[in-house]
């Protein structure tokens, strides 16, 4: 072989498929610390409930452990409103808890990741505190102050039309200096003002000072909304009913974005730290390809939102929407094609503190198909191209809240302030009401937000004793709890434990490999395959609760007739079973074929 062909070989090799690295290989586990396991019985999870629950995460085989917020904060959002960076929220524990927590996960070969959440701040923060005392203040320029706007008949207006996600106008007034600050979340979530240099500089104390204290990285809250366009210009309006849209094209992936990641990429390189940036209000691969192309020294990768919306509705995520698997697998194949053929990398999920449960939204809750479902779905998200990332409860099947929740059991301030907004303006349609609570009921925040259930006692075995949680569990903890699960070889959990092992044995094919969509157009299988070198693995999923008759296309008959069958979510389903050129794929099933020989090959 000639130099050339070699050199053109690795070339390939490189535009082709991804660069190694350590965090492609790992999966993720996210806790959400308040509703993971109380160890004092205050009805609030907490640190050292954590730490006894570690034995649990190494039997799943996860190999890094990402924290919802666990700092100091009010909690108007649940620790996403910080005011202390480097201290704990004490019902959470303390310094010394989390030391050990990390400590407790080295030891058991795993790492701490935290969640830092620096788009914003609360408004308890001490630097908000400064800020908003004075317009002098040497902290004033750490957020985003504005003049009013005033109507022609001198009525106070903030000074653009932005919406905040959780109600009503980004900006508030404060009467103290005649000003609005922009807070694209809660009014007690001031915006930090990226455009000034000591912001900067202090975000990237809080960095190293945590990645020294032993966390391996991080989870960027909002990273795309850091940098806004200056000119802060108003949006169009498109509902007249909505008077406050929102502002997106004007700060997601704003104008020195990339310059404010990078900055953050070389410290992440110097501690060759793990980082996804959260991404909302981004459609365009392209644009993320900018902050985790391999090259970018930016970002690892980020959470993209587009399978999440596909079941909004036209008005809003809070309006009825319908799943098409078409759409899923549109969306799925273009973010899958464009990041290997671009040396990016995808964040794998399809739950987590802020989404509905996965088997509620893309399968089946109903009793017989509950626990396959939850299989298919860890095979179809496992088994892709990227980092997967696995939301406490997700590994035991746990579903979304019961349908005898009314708005008096919900606790996020997202569902609150909408059925607030929403019975204002249309009190007493009591058929609106229904229609929106069955809306909370499949995508509210607080889906995700039950507490963990370990075992079969009072209120899911969450806390110690009979202490009452600070939300409702659901009704199911009976039956499907951890406890029940973790000596099962047939539960979800142990399904979970298995692909997460595949990936590792089949490194080259099921984290590095290409990936394929088959049978594009069709209503119920979402079927794919990974490659790389001479093994090809065919995934095939029953998005239905129909039986199949599947004709295995050509150009995957011999893979599949003389397959090595890798796995499945039905007992009785010990090899591929074709038969001529078709296999009978059950309700919600899940199976992964690998070609003969392709370990050798691999
Ligand atoms: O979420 C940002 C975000 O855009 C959403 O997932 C958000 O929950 C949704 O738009 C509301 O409709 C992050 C955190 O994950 C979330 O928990 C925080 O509330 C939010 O940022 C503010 O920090
Ligand atoms: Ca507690």
């Amino acid at each position: 072989m000639t130099t050339t062909t070699t050199q053109t070989q690795a070339l390939s090799k490189t535009i082709l498929g991804s660069s190694r690295a350590w965090w492609k290989e790992s999966s993720v586990y996210q806790i959400y610390p308040a509703s993971f396991k109380d160890s004092n019985g205050d009805g609030i999870g907490d640190i050292p409930g954590i730490v006894s629950k570690l034995d649990y995460l190494k039997a799943l085989g996860v190999d890094i452990v990402w924290l919802s917020p666990i700092l100091q904060s009010p909690q108007v959002d649940m620790g996403y409103d910080i005011s202390d960076y480097y201290a704990i929220h004490p019902p959470y524990g303390t310094m010394k808890d989390v030391d050990e927590l990390v400590a407790g996960l080295h030891a058991r070969g795993m790492k701490y990741v935290m969640d830092l959440v620096v788009n914003h701040t609360s408004d308890q923060h001490e630097w908000f505190k400064q800020s908003r005392s004075s317009k002098t203040n040497e902290f004033r320029d750490w957020y985003i102050w504005r003049k009013p706007c005033y109507t022609t008949d001198g009525v106070r207006q903030p000074p653009n039309n932005w919406g905040s996600y959780f109600s009503g106008s980004a900006w508030t007034y404060d009467e103290a200096t005649d000003e609005y600050y922009l807070h694209l979340f809660a009014t007690e979530q001031p915006d930090l003002n990226w455009e000034n240099p000591k912001v900067r500089a202090a975000v990237h104390k809080i960095m190293r000072y945590w990645l020294d204290k032993g966390a391996s990285g991080f989870r960027l809250d909002v990273i795309n909304f850091i940098s806004k366009d200056q000119r802060f210009l108003d949006v169009p309006i498109v509902e007249p009913a909505k008077p406050y849209p929102e502002g997106a094209k004007y700060y997601a992936c704003g104008p020195r974005l990339h310059e404010y990641l990078q900055e953050l990429g070389s410290i992440l390189k110097e501690y060759n730290a793990f980082s996804v940036g959260e991404m909302p209000s981004v459609y365009d691969p392209q644009e993320i390809l900018n902050a985790v192309g391999f090259e970018r020294n930016e970002l690892g990768m980020a959470f993209q939102f587009e399978i999440m919306d596909l079941d909004h509705g036209p008005a809003g995520k809070f309006t009825p929407g319908q799943l098409r698997l078409k759409e899923l697998k549109s969306v799925v194949t273009k973010w899958q094609s464009f990041m290997y053929e671009n040396n990016g990398w995808n964040a794998l999920y399809l739950e987590n503190h802020d989404q509905g449960r996965s088997i509620s939204r893309f399968a089946s809750e109903k009793p017989e198909f509950r626990a396959l479902s939850g299989k298919m779905l860890a095979t179809f998200l496992g088994l892709q191209s990227g980092t997967p990332f696995v939301y406490q409860g997700q590994e035991i099947g746990m579903v979304n809240l019961p349908h005898s929740w009314r708005i008096g059991d919900f606790r996020d301030l997202e569902a609150i302030n909408f059925w607030n907004e929403l019975t204002q303006a249309f009190p007493g349609d009591e058929k609106l009401q229904e229609q929106t609570i069955k809306e909370l009921r499949l995508k509210s925040r607080d889906n995700g937000r039950l507490p963990m259930q370990w075992g079969p006692g009072e209120f899911a075995e969450f806390s110690p004793g009979t202490a009452q949680p600070w939300i409702g569990v659901n009704d199911d903890y009976e039956k499907w709890n951890a406890a029940a699960q973790v000596d099962d070889s047939g539960s979800v959990f142990n399904y979970w434990a298995n692909i997460l092992k595949l990936r590792k044995e089949y490194v080259d094919v099921f984290v590095y490999g290409s990936f394929t969509l088959v049978d594009k157009d069709h209503e119920e299988l979402f079927v794919y395959t990974r490659g790389f070198g001479g093994a090809t693995a065919v995934v095939v999923n029953n998005f239905s609760e129909k039986e199949v008759k599947w004709t295995v296309p050509a150009e995957l008959s011999s893979v599949v007739k003389g397959g090595h069958f890798l796995t499945g979510n039905y007992e009785d389903r010990q090899s591929v079973g074709v038969d001529g050129d078709v296999i009978v794929v059950k309700p919600y099933e899940a199976l992964v074929v690998l070609n003969k020989g392709a370990k050798n090959a691999i």
